[in-house]
């Protein structure tokens, strides 16, 4: 584990999303470097930049046409560079996305793979047909089919992509495709970048292309989930380029449980520092991720427990740009989203592990608020309405699934002000805003000493000042139907968080006793009030 960033609070910034300087209605690196101060007060040690590098756009960007340039309506490289510098100066540190499993369509490989270069079209995973049909009966991350016929279908060859056909999947049995993905990391880390997020890492290796289990989505996932090739590519990129810089690698690893992300993130194997998980972000479906239900808060305290014992060191997140907002999701929200997304906040900086925030949760930012498909631009959602349309769903009901699940609910621009454009743009934002703009946003919220920034910032520092906090171990003490409590202990100390997950009051759980030293509420009551929640210093003699 790499200890200097072990303590960070990151933040992720969705470019796309934070703040665009030239009116264009998309964001862009000079508007990053305008919230650079922002992001020095809030407390934020790294930034995790979503991509930047110049791409066609298919999917914002994770379908990339040139790793060493930047995407011009972003900016240019200079301006990267400043921002890099810009934030050095602020004590604060950039990750980047490395997007590896596939590149895009666009990019010169691919061109010239399809061109009839033998060289490049042994870096994508091109297969004959079967039978007159597929090569296999794989299932799509994006709801549709993985493989495209490549080039002229007369061939019948295609090409694997298990994302957009605009994203083709990149062939890492080729120790070319290995050399040319160093050499673009190297390049960044050149440059000063602290390390990577690294883009559906656990799948790039797949171990066969037979037929896979047949299942409702994602048949063949067990040829490429975590595979030993991926954990062998994985060390040797520690070992050839991140130790070289004593970067910090964090790697987005779908589908794994609790002994998967361990193998991944285990410091004896030296692969990556720590994992993204997601079963908590699964607590609220049923089986495919574009089902939600309702949710019920103690499946999460479940899978929250179970993955802070499981594993020596979490990742701590609610929210990135493919989840609907935690507030929205976890809450009632309405009256009760700013004490809601405060009570989340506390339960997320309580939690032993690194911190990551989205852009916007630091003030409650809800779901966006769309009206129809039509005000919706993310590929995902659009590719899940056609097949629910050729599954015969009808309309209303298509709608509210995708309205609930879609990923363009993170996406929303940011809301900085009350004015025309909630500050993020002076033109037409590429995403429709959310209407509550007026009331949730950052200018209103900092004049708030009650505001979510204040408590974000509250928290943030405390744990940062917290050995027990930073160091001490986890152990539930109680996981009800609404009341979650846990205890960290470090050398005989104790902090106790409770959180109350319920718009009503709540009992205290027996035996807790001690100060309260931070809570989301003014001042004491006897019982929990909605959404409360208490961090408590545990008298030492407390019997728990
Ligand atoms: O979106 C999801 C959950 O709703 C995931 O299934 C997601 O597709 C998966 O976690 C992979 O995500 C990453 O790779 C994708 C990209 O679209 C996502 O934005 C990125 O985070 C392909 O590069």
């Amino acid at each position: 584990m790499n200890k200097k960033y072990k303590h960070s609070t990151v933040y992720q910034i969705y470019p796309r999303s934070f703040c665009d300087s030239d009116g264009d209605g998309v964001g862009d690196i000079r508007g990053i470097i305008s919230k650079l101060d922002y992001l020095r007060d809030l407390g934020i040690d790294v930034i995790w930049l979503s991509p930047v590098y110049k791409s066609p756009n298919d999917d914002n960007g994770y379908d990339i046409s040139d790793y060493k340039d930047i995407q011009p309506e972003f900016g240019t490289m200079a301006d990267f560079d400043e921002l890099l510098a810009a934030a050095k100066e602020r004590g604060i540190s950039i990750i980047m996305d490395l997007v590896i499993n596939h590149t895009s369509d666009e990019h010169e490989w691919f061109r010239r793979a399809l061109a009839g270069e033998e060289k490049y079209k042994n870096y994508y995973i091109i297969k004959k047909g079967k039978n007159g049909g597929l090569p296999n009966n794989w299932g799509n991350f994006f709801a549709d089919c993985p493989w495209e016929p490549f080039g002229d279908p007369a061939n019948g060859e295609y090409y694997l992509h298990l994302f957009s056909k605009k994203q083709p999947d990149l062939n890492w049995y080729n120790p070319e495709v290995y050399r040319e993905i160093c050499d673009i990391m190297r390049f960044w880390l050149d440059k000063g970048v602290a390390g990577f997020r690294c883009d559906v890492i656990n799948i790039i290796h797949k171990r066969t292309f037979e037929d896979g289990k047949r299942r409702l989505a994602l048949t063949g996932k067990e040829h490429y989930i975590s595979t030993e090739g991926t954990h062998r590519i994985l060390a040797s990129l520690r070992r050839d380029v991140m130790d070289n810089y004593d970067a910090f690698t964090v790697g987005e690893t779908v589908m794994v449980d609790v002994p998967m992300a361990r193998d991944l993130s285990d410091e004896s194997r030296r692969e990556l520092d720590m994992v993204f998980a997601f079963e908590h972000m699964e607590c609220d479906q049923i089986g495919v991720k574009w089902f939600k239900t309702k949710f019920k808060p103690r499946k999460l305290m479940r899978i929250l427990t179970k993955w802070q014992t499981g594993l020596d060191w979490n990742t701590c997140y609610f929210e990135n740009h493919d989840q609907p907002r935690s507030v929205t999701r976890f809450t009632e929200g309405g009256e009760y989203r700013k004490v809601g997304a405060k009570m989340l906040l506390g339960l997320l900086f309580s939690l032993r592990g690194t911190t990551f925030v989205y852009e916007g949760q630091e003030i409650g930012m809800t779901n966006g608020a769309f009206g129809s498909l039509d005000e919706i631009m993310d590929i995902e959602s659009h590719n899940v309405d056609k097949m629910a349309k050729s599954l015969g769903i009808v309309n209303p009901f298509r709608w509210r699934l995708i309205n609930k699940t879609s990923r363009d609910n993170a996406r929303t621009p940011m809301q900085w002000n009350g004015n025309e454009g909630a500050g993020f743009t002076s033109g037409t934002p590429w995403l429709k805003l959310h209407p509550n703009y007026k009331d949730v946003n950052v200018e209103r919220d900092l004049s708030d000493p009650d505001g979510v920034i204040a408590f974000f910032k509250r928290m943030n520092l405390y744990k940062k000042s917290s050995d027990i906090l930073k160091e001490g171990s986890f152990r539930e003490l109680h996981a009800g139907k609404y009341v979650y409590a846990f205890e960290r202990e470090l050398s005989g100390e104790r902090l106790i968080a409770v959180c109350n997950f319920s718009t009503k009051k709540s009992n205290m759980p027996e035996g807790i006793e001690g100060d309260v030293i931070i809570s989301n509420y003014p001042d004491m009551a006897p019982s929990l009030r909605p959404y409360e929640f208490r961090l408590i210093s545990a008298r030492k003699e407390g019997k728990l």
